[in-house]
């Protein structure tokens, strides 16, 4: 099941001016930071809000580290904006496979590793009406994304 939205992720070229911007604009702070190895990502995740699920609702700034990854690829086909929404779920498991019974195709056959040693799987953006779609399990929900 989903409960809430875990985060917006979006294409940058340059994390700390997006940041900056981010700072400037709104008043958002980075509460994370990290390399993704795996995804090609330098990360920053900003706080929006908390809930009362046991976990927040973040934006996800992300910018390549090398020119064959998912995010390197999006800005050089549709330039900086919004990449991706997050719905997070206590199962990334469960939540995937409900999508995947309707027909959509999921990315991975099983959970990768995401922010903060979360478990996350993505959905198809041409199954999912142009929206790419990522479901995240944190590792802690009490602590998702502070550590
Ligand atoms: C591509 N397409 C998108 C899209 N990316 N549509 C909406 N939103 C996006 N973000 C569309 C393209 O415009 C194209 O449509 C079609 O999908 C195929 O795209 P492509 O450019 O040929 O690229 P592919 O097929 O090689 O890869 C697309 C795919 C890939 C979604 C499969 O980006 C992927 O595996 N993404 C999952 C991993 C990821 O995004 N990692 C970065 C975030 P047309 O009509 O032109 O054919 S990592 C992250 O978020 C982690 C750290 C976390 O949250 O914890």
């Amino acid at each position: 099941m989903i409960t809430r939205i875990d985060h917006i992720g979006i294409a940058c070229r340059d994390l700390d001016a997006s940041i900056e911007f981010y700072r400037r604009a709104h008043g958002f702070e980075v509460v994370h930071s990290e390399v993704n190895e795996e995804q090609g990502v330098r990360e920053a995740m900003l706080r929006i809000n908390g809930t009362d699920d046991g976990a927040a609702s973040y934006l996800q700034l992300l910018e390549p580290i090398r020119d064959d990854c998912a995010i390197a690829k999006y800005l050089e086909k549709h330039g900086e904006g919004v990449h991706h929404i997050a719905f997070g779920t206590a199962d990334v498991v469960a939540a995937t496979e409900a999508a995947t019974s309707t027909g959509i195709r999921a990315l991975y056959p099983a959970p990768r590793r995401g922010t903060s040693n979360s478990s996350i799987n993505f959905l198809h953006p041409k199954d999912c009406h142009g929206v790419l779609t990522e479901l995240v399990q944190a590792a802690d929900p009490a602590d998702a994304h502070h550590s």
